[in-house]
């Protein structure tokens, strides 16, 4: 039998999701506002490919009745992710597996203790952006990875992520999300916030004019690290193996305009509150220092609030 999914946040990795899925599963994209159903994907080798997909409003969702989907995913920024799931909880069942694709660690571990199913985080590197409300640009393919926080879901994750893998969209079950989501988080805050204060590309972190803060953002994040028990992808703990992996980072996306920054230009929230937040949160609890991250946190929130008062 088919399985079902429900996408809810029609961003381009719920649409990628959505594209990718939809030929082996049955799949509605789900969003606040009406959606074309004719959608398209232009694939990394430029190929564009034209697909009716099923969509509906969370209106739309709340007012007929609908099959129980065999999965959510939550694909919104995630401070959106806990609205998101609010407004299609009451049309089902409490025992949905639900897969958070949020950047940062903040509603993965609320969810997680909030929702009675199943909840699967991913983390993933494909990499994706909207051109308009009707196309996606699949830019690069990279790995997804999916587990539960507490690993008692380890079966979900594996027919999950094989469903996805069949699906084009390459997939590994793990039994270690949470580091994953925290090493992702760890390259997030040297390099978002300072390229979207700067309105830089990732490559230009590596002038000297920006070099060093962002080693002083690696150095309270290495510290957090271990005392949150997160050894670095190459599996140690120390400082040195974290600032390599950040300036890898920046190297392999030199030309990147990162998310916070794409933010920041479109006049959007950022995702600061789930990525320099759990950072702040967890060098306060363990008695570590944090003045980067903070005055960093300060500067996004200004920067912020300077586009989004003046919006209101
Ligand atoms: O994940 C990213 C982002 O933009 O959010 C990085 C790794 C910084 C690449 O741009």
């Amino acid at each position: 039998m088919m399985t079902s999914h429900w996408i809810l946040g029609p961003g381009a990795i719920g649409r990628l999701l959505a594209h990718s899925l939809s030929p082996l599963a049955a799949v509605t994209l789900i969003g606040r506002r009406a959606l074309p159903g004719q959608q398209t994907l232009t694939t990394p080798e430029g190929e564009r490919r034209g697909q009716r997909l099923n969509t509906l409003t969370v209106a739309q969702l709340g007012a007929d009745a609908h099959e129980a989907p065999d999965f959510v995913h939550i694909t919104t920024k995630a401070m959106a992710a806990e609205a998101a799931l609010e407004s299609i909880a009451s049309v089902i069942p409490p025992s949905t597996p639900l897969v958070l694709w949020q950047n940062g660690f903040l509603a993965q571990p609320r969810i997680t203790q909030s929702w009675p199913g199943p909840v699967l985080c991913a983390t993933t590197t494909q990499g994706a952006y909207l051109t308009g409300d009707g196309n996606v640009v699949h830019a690069g393919r990279g790995p997804t990875f999916m587990g539960d926080l507490n690993n008692q879901h380890d079966a979900l994750a594996e027919a999950l992520a094989q469903s996805l893998s069949q699906a084009g969209f390459s997939a590994t079950a793990v039994n270690d999300i949470r580091s994953r989501l925290w090493q992702k988080l760890a390259v997030n805050a040297a390099i978002n916030p300072l390229v979207a204060l700067h309105r830089v590309r990732n490559g230009e972190l590596r002038d000297p004019a920006y070099a060093g803060r962002v080693e002083a953002v690696v150095q309270e994040v290495a510290a957090i690290m271990q005392a949150e028990g997160v050894p670095s992808p190459s599996g140690g703990h120390d400082e040195e193996a974290w600032q390599a992996l950040v300036w890898q980072v920046v190297q392999n996306t030199a030309n990147n305009k990162a998310s916070m920054l794409q933010d920041v230009e479109a006049k959007r929230p950022t995702e600061r509150g789930a990525i320099l937040g759990p950072l702040i949160e967890s060098a306060q609890h363990h008695g570590l220092p944090c003045e980067v991250l903070q005055t960093l946190d300060a500067e996004i929130a200004a920067l912020e609030a300077s586009y989004l008062n003046a919006a209101r």
